[in-house]
């Protein structure tokens, strides 16, 4: 079969480093012929995703913190004056105070409840607004989703409200931009030790967890999101959209 997104051009924002969920999407894009737009929060991440970029053969390595305007207006314009359509945007972007994720979710402060929000469910809706009117040949918009949105999981609590408003984001996206043949859809993935997930004490306890009880008895790993993100971004799911998938070995389904 030929790649599924020759010709594409696709766009990824939150790359921190190899392990993130977005570089293993940004392999699977390019394996199936996307020209790469790659995109990072702030210097700290520079060193790694410089040489992450080049060797992903990124077209493309732009910064771009969610939180600020003047760097969306920047990157959209930068886009815009290449003149070529875009075919799909990755959103692979949270952020919660650490304390938020430890002390009990009942302490949530309205600044840590509104920062999550702002970082983790406002930035698709404003990178959606930015962006869509680049896919002028219709396209792609995806986001990552996390079980914690429609389950209480320990720990999880602010992020998980979040997550609860990014999926219904995906739904009102969805409806909207339809008309302009724009689909939008979620990946929840199962736990993946990332920097963001390295930061959760006992993580690799979560880990094992999953993992023994999950049907296909092990863990997610970044390229099996990758490679259903390509289909996302794919004709392979023109008729799919508003839609959450489950990229987790299975485990949303098991009872007790
Ligand atoms: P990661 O730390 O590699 O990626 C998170 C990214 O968010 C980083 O690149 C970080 O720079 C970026 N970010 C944070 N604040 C930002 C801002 N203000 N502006 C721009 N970018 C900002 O970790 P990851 O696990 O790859 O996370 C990617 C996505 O996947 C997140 O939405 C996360 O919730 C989701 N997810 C992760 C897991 C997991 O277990 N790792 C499971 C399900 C879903
Ligand atoms: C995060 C917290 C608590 C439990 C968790 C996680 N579980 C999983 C995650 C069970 C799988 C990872 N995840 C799905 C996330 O979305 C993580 C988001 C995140 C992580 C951090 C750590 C460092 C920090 N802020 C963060 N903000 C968001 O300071």
């Amino acid at each position: 079969m030929a790649n599924l997104l020759e010709g594409q051009r696709a766009i990824i924002l939150g790359l921190a480093n190899r392990w993130s969920i977005a570089a293993g999407i940004a392999q699977s894009f390019r394996r199936e012929g996307a020209e790469l737009i790659l995109t990072y929060q702030s210097e700290r991440q520079l060193k790694a995703v410089e040489d992450l970029a080049q060797e992903l053969g990124a077209a493309r390595l732009l910064q771009c913190d969610v939180t600020k305007e003047d760097e969306m207006a920047q990157l959209v314009d930068t886009l815009q004056k290449d003149g070529k359509p875009l075919g799909s945007m990755v959103h692979s972007i949270a952020f919660a105070n650490r304390e938020d994720l430890t002390q009990p979710f009942l302490n949530t402060s309205k600044d840590g409840f509104l920062l999550a929000h702002e970082v983790s469910v406002y930035s698709l809706v404003s990178t959606a607004r930015a962006l869509t009117p680049l896919m002028t040949e219709g396209g792609s918009v995806m986001t990552l989703s996390y079980l914690g949105a429609v389950r209480a999981v320990q720990n999880y609590n602010v992020m998980g409200v979040a997550k609860a408003a990014l999926e219904s984001t995906v739904r009102y996206l969805a409806n909207e931009l339809g008309e302009r043949n724009i689909r939008v859809n979620g990946i929840s993935a199962g736990p993946i030790k990332t920097a963001s997930a390295r930061a959760i004490g006992d993580f690799s306890k979560i880990l094992d967890h999953v993992s023994s009880r999950a049907p296909l008895r092990r863990n997610t790993t970044q390229d099996e999101v990758g490679d259903t993100a390509a289909f996302l971004a794919s004709d392979l799911s023109r008729g799919v959209t508003g839609n959450i998938l489950y990229v987790d070995s299975g485990y949303q389904i098991v009872g007790v």
